[in-house]
Formats: C-alpha cells, structure tokens, sequence
C-alpha cells in the first residue's frame, strides 16, 4: 500500500501538527514543502489540489486530498487508533470542542501575530492591539484548564493537544510571554515529550 503525502510549510504550526500526528502514529509519508511565503499555495498546481490555496494538504493512501488541520489529525487518529480520540462520545465531544476552539479563538490571534511579526518582521505599532488581546485570553483560558487537568481535553492525550501545542509553544515568537503561564508552560513541556520534538 502506498504512503501518504503531506504538502506543508515547515514554519506552519498548522502543517506541523499534521506531520506529528503521522509521525506519532507511525506511519509512512512523504513531505512535500511548499512555501508560503513565496507563494506555493497559489500556484495553479497547487490549486488543482487545494482550490482553498492553503496547506496543509493530505493526499491519503487512496489519492483523496484533505484539507483543514484539525480534520486531518481526525481523520489520522480514527484511521490508525493510538488512542488519540476517545471512544465515549462525551469525552470525544470534548476532543472536539477543543479543536473547534482553537480555530476560532486561539490560532487566528497566536498564530497570525506570530506571522506578522516573526516572518513579516512587522513593529508592534503596525499589529492589530486587538491580536494581542485576544491572544492573552486565550492563553488564560488554557491556564484555567491546564491547572485542573493534565491535558487539554481531560485526562487522556488527544489530538486537542497535537493541535494545541502546535502554535502555542511557538508563541513567544508572537510576543507571548508563557512564563505568565505556568500551567501551560509546563503542559507544552509534557506534550513535547510525549510527541519526542525538541523545545523551541
Ligand atoms: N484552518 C486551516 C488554515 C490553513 C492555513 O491558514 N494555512 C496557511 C499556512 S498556516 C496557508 O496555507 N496560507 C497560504 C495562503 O492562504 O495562501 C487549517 O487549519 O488547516
């Protein structure tokens, strides 16, 4: 049977996440790198792929192409077990609640600011205050829950965390500071052993 491919910037926590799922579940891939930043993701090749124009991009053992990130750690974590998703449908929910939340009210804060000012270089009085912000209340929002469980979505490792820490533990490079998160700090610790991927 043949391997999966995963189109991917390496500089993208959404593109990360996916290869660590894969590489935790051991399975075999091939990494294809596109860049974002010089505009890979519009080419008309790419496109023919992923009309969004974004990466990740999973093509999986039968040739079908799967886009958004956390739908591929899904996807990954049901095809192969590893206990990644649980099987109670409570506990799964809040595996998905989770993965929900970090799309909508953590990467577009944590994420973009990093972008804009690690890769784009951009000064503080050129980034939205507002990214900041939201940014920190998310980050808050995950102490609360990290002082009372050892992962994210309870007591089992989850995708939910794959995900999380994806952008989370690159954070300082969006001016984050995590030391004013000592739960979360030392949750990114236990997920990046748990994932065996070096400290940023
Ligand atoms: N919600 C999507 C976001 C994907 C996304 O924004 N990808 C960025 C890299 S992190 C991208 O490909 N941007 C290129 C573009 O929009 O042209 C996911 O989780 O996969």
């Amino acid at each position: 049977m043949s391997a999966y491919r995963l189109y991917g910037d390496s500089r993208s926590g959404n593109c990360l996440k996916a290869k660590w799922t894969l590489d935790y579940l051991e399975q075999r891939y091939e990494w294809t790198e596109i860049s974002v930043l010089e505009g890979e993701t519009r080419t008309p090749e790419f496109l023919a792929l992923n009309p969004a124009g974004q990466v990740p991009l999973l093509i999986t053992k039968d040739g079908g192409a799967l886009a958004q990130s956390n739908a591929i750690l899904l996807f990954l974590a049901e095809s192969h077990g590893g206990g990644l998703v649980p099987r109670d449908s409570f506990a799964r929910a809040k595996v998905y609640e989770w993965l929900f939340w970090e799309q909508y009210s953590h990467e577009p804060f944590i994420a973009v600011r990093r972008f804009l000012k690690f890769y784009l270089k951009k000064p503080d009085s050129e980034i939205d205050p507002k990214l900041l912000e939201r940014g920190l209340a998310a980050l808050s929002r995950m102490e609360v829950q990290l002082a009372g469980a050892k992962w994210i979505a309870g007591d089992a490792f989850s995708v939910a965390d794959i995900s999380l820490v994806a952008y989370t533990r690159a954070a300082h490079e969006g001016g984050f500071d995590l030391n004013a998160f000592p739960a979360v700090k030392a949750w990114v610790d236990s997920v990046e052993k748990r994932l065996a991927i070096g400290s940023r």
